[in-house]
Order: C-alpha cells, then sequence, then structure tokens
C-alpha cells in the first residue's frame, strides 16, 4: 500500500511512523507513506497557504491551489482515494478501516485553521472523514489515528491471522476484561475462571463481561439498526 499525506505540518508525522507498529509496517515494506509539505507547492515569497473566506467571518481557510498542484505532480495518472479529514464526514470506524486497507493507493489532505476551500472537497477528495466528536486543530491527528487503524490491518503487519479469528467471535461488542501476572497484586486476585485452566468457562465468561460491559458503556453497538 501507498500513503500520501498533505499537510504544512510534515513534522508532526515523523514519531508516529518511527513508532511500533508502523515502523514496522514500514520497515517490512508493507506500506510506503510519504509526508508532503504543502508550501512546496506555493509560489510567493511567503509560502502562502491561507486567505480569508469570501463573504467574510473569522479566521481562514486554506487555498485550493496547493492541494491541486500536489495532486497534478504527485498523481498525473491515477488518482488515489483521496480523504479529507472533516467533523462534517462520514464517521471513521472499523469497517471504514477494512474498506480503507483494500486501496493500493491512498491520499490524506490535512486542512488547519477553519478548513478548506470547498473546492477540494468536491472535485480533489472521494471521501470525507470524521474522527471522533470533537474538533481538532487540524486534519494531522485524524490522519495519523486512520493510518495506525488502517496498517495494522494489512496482513504481516500485527501478527494478526489469529487474532482476526477472536475479532469475530466477539465482533460489535466492547473488549472482555483482561489479567495477567501476578494472580493476585495489593490484594486482588483474577477472577478464580480465568486460572481454572476450563476453557469452555472462560469463553463463556469472557462473552457474558462483554456483553454486560457492552450494554453498560456502548449500548448504541447493542442496537440492531445502527449498520
Ligand atoms: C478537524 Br481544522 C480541522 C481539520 C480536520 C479535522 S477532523 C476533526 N475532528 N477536526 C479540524
Amino acid at each position: 500500500m501507498r500513503i500520501d499525506v498533505l499537510t504544512i505540518f510534515p513534522d508532526f508525522f515523523t514519531s508516529p511512523l518511527r513508532t511500533s507498529l508502523l515502523g514496522r509496517a514500514i520497515a517490512l515494506e508493507r506500506v510506503h507513506i510519504n509526508i508532503h509539505d504543502l508550501r512546496t507547492w506555493t509560489h510567493d515569497t511567503h509560502r502562502t497557504v491561507d486567505a480569508p473566506p469570501y463573504g467574510g467571518g473569522a479566521g481562514m481557510l486554506m487555498r485550493p491551489e496547493p492541494f491541486f498542484e500536489a495532486a497534478d505532480e504527485l498523481w498525473p495518472a491515477q488518482r488515489p482515494r483521496t480523504l479529507v479529514m472533516t467533523p462534517r464526514g462520514r464517521p471513521f470506524d472499523q469497517a471504514f478501516a477494512e474498506e480503507l486497507v483494500q486501496e493500493p493507493h491512498l491520499a490524506f489532505l490535512c486542512g488547519r485553521y477553519e478548513g478548506i476551500d470547498e473546492r477540494v472537497h468536491l472535485h480533489l477528495a472521494t471521501d470525507e472523514v470524521a474522527v471522533g466528536n470533537a474538533v481538532l486543530g487540524g486534519g494531522e491527528v485524524a490522519a495519523a489515528l486512520m493510518i495506525e487503524a488502517i496498517t495494522r490491518l494489512i496482513p504481516g503487519v500485527m501478527g494478526n491471522e489469529h487474532s482476526g479469528i477472536e475479532e469475530s467471535f466477539s465482533d460489535g461488542l466492547v473488549e472482555h476484561p483482561q489479567y495477567t501476572r501476578p494472580a493476585t497484586y495489593r490484594g486482588w486476585s483474577v477472577p478464580s475462571v480465568l486460572t481454572s485452566g476450563d476453557h469452555g468457562a472462560i469463553a463463556a465468561w469472557r462473552y457474558r463481561q462483554a456483553v454486560a460491559r457492552t450494554r453498560l458503556v456502548r449500548p448504541d453497538l447493542l442496537r440492531r439498526d445502527n449498520d
């Protein structure tokens, strides 16, 4: 998979891309990620990327030209699946991540200020994506989140040929509680079923716990009309 990111803060991505899972995916060449500084595609001495909104209003918007000129240079033939992060977009969830991991080429357009000129949304982006129900200062954190969620699904990245089975079993539920050593810590003991060796009883306990916790913290996941 190839991923291109257009941003005025390329440095933001250096640490997440070097770290942990993503660093491993890159080292294994399962994914090629290119971070591009949008100011590369400016022509004035101040390398301006923003301008005030037509019609008035607070703040500044990202101008369209750097995005389109970057696209013409980087993707002259085949345009990638091009995602623009915005609070008005389609909510990003696991099903969306699983859809996007099928793509050979993704592009992330990161806006700052009050957003991006509508012509970028209309004529360059293929998808508007919302990450969470909070407004961020820009698209960079949202893009990093999506890149992590997508790349961990690339076969061979997580060593997840096994964990796919577990995910389908508890599909649509929050996770059951998990415990590791020591068996007793500060007087708090691990539930005895988990040390019983009875794998049927363990599976049943985990399922009951997952359903109960889902009902408590994410009742929306148990409704049948939500996807
Ligand atoms: C924002 Br400005 C800006 C750009 C993209 C996003 S995605 C999100 N939740 N907030 C804000």
